[in-house]
C-alpha cells in the first residue's frame, strides 16, 4: 500500500502539493482526484476521510490523515528518497523557510482568498458550505497588497531569483500556487509596479515542474 493524495485540481492548495512534489523528487504517491469543481469534496464519502472536507488530503499508509498543505509538504519533504529538500538543511534555512512561508500564506495568500470569497461568484459557489468572507474585505486587500510591497522590496534587497535564494523553495511554491491559481478572478493581484514579484512569477511559472503540476495525474512516481 502507498500513500494516497486526495487531490482537487485546479484548486491552489492541491496545486501547491502537486508542484512542491514534482519539485522535491523522490516520492511515490497514489492520486485520487476528487471533483471539487462540484464540490464532491463535501459528500459524506470524502468527509468521513477528511472531517474538514478540504483539499487536498495526504492519507499514510497507517490512516493517518494530513490536510493542512505546509504539514503535507513539510512531511512529504522529509520522507522523500532522493532530490534535494525544499525546507533546508539547517536549523536556520529552515527557520528562514517556515519564517517565509508563514509571511506569503498568512499576510498574501489567505489574504486574497478571504477577499476572493466574499465575492458573489465564491459565495454562490460554496453556499451552504463555507461562511461568506464578506467583511473586511477592504482590509484584506490593502494588507495583501502591503506585504506584496514588502515582498517586492525584500526581492529588490536581496538580489535572489527566488525568496530564500537562488532556488524556489517551499514559500515560492505556495505562493506561485496561489497567485497561478487564483489571478484570473483576483484581478488587482499582479500590478506590474512590483516589478520584482512580476518577474519572480514569471521565473516559477516558467520553470518544467510547473506545466505538469498543473494537469491531473493519477500517480506520482518515484524520481
Ligand atoms: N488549510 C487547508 C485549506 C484547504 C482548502 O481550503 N482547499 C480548498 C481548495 S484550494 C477547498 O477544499 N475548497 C473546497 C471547499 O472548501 O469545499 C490546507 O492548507 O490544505
Amino acid at each position: 500500500m502507498t500513500m494516497k493524495l486526495y487531490d482537487g485540481p485546479p484548486a491552489p492548495n492541491p496545486l501547491a502539493v502537486r508542484l512542491f512534489i514534482a519539485e522535491r523528487g523522490g516520492l511515490t504517491l497514489d492520486v485520487v482526484a476528487v471533483d471539487l469543481i462540484h464540490l464532491a469534496n463535501r459528500d459524506p464519502a470524502f468527509v468521513a476521510i477528511n472531517p474538514f472536507g478540504t483539499l487536498p488530503a495526504l492519507v499514510l499508509d497507517d490512516g493517518t490523515v494530513i490536510s493542512d498543505i505546509v504539514a503535507v509538504c513539510e512531511y512529504l519533504d522529509e520522507i522523500a528518497t532522493a532530490g534535494e529538500t525544499l525546507i533546508g538543511t539547517t536549523p536556520a534555512e529552515r527557520a528562514l523557510t517556515r519564517m517565509w512561508t508563514r509571511r506569503v500564506d498568512k499576510d498574501i495568500a489567505q489574504r486574497f482568498i478571504s477577499w476572493w470569497r466574499g465575492s458573489d461568484d465564491a459565495i454562490a459557489f460554496y453556499q451552504g458550505h463555507r461562511i461568506p468572507e464578506v467583511g473586511g474585505r477592504a482590509d484584506n486587500r490593502h494588507i495583501a497588497e502591503q506585504h506584496l510591497d514588502m515582498l517586492d522590496a525584500h526581492l529588490a534587497a536581496g538580489d535572489t531569483a527566488h525568496i530564500l535564494g537562488d532556488r524556489p523553495l517551499l514559500p515560492d511554491i505556495l505562493l506561485f500556487s496561489f497567485i497561478f491559481s487564483m489571478h484570473a478572478v483576483v484581478p488587482w493581484l499582479m500590478n506590474p509596479d512590483r516589478g520584482h514579484v512580476t518577474a519572480w512569477y514569471d521565473r516559477m511559472q516558467a520553470r518544467p515542474a510547473v506545466q505538469p503540476s498543473t494537469r491531473p495525474v493519477t500517480s506520482i512516481p518515484t524520481r
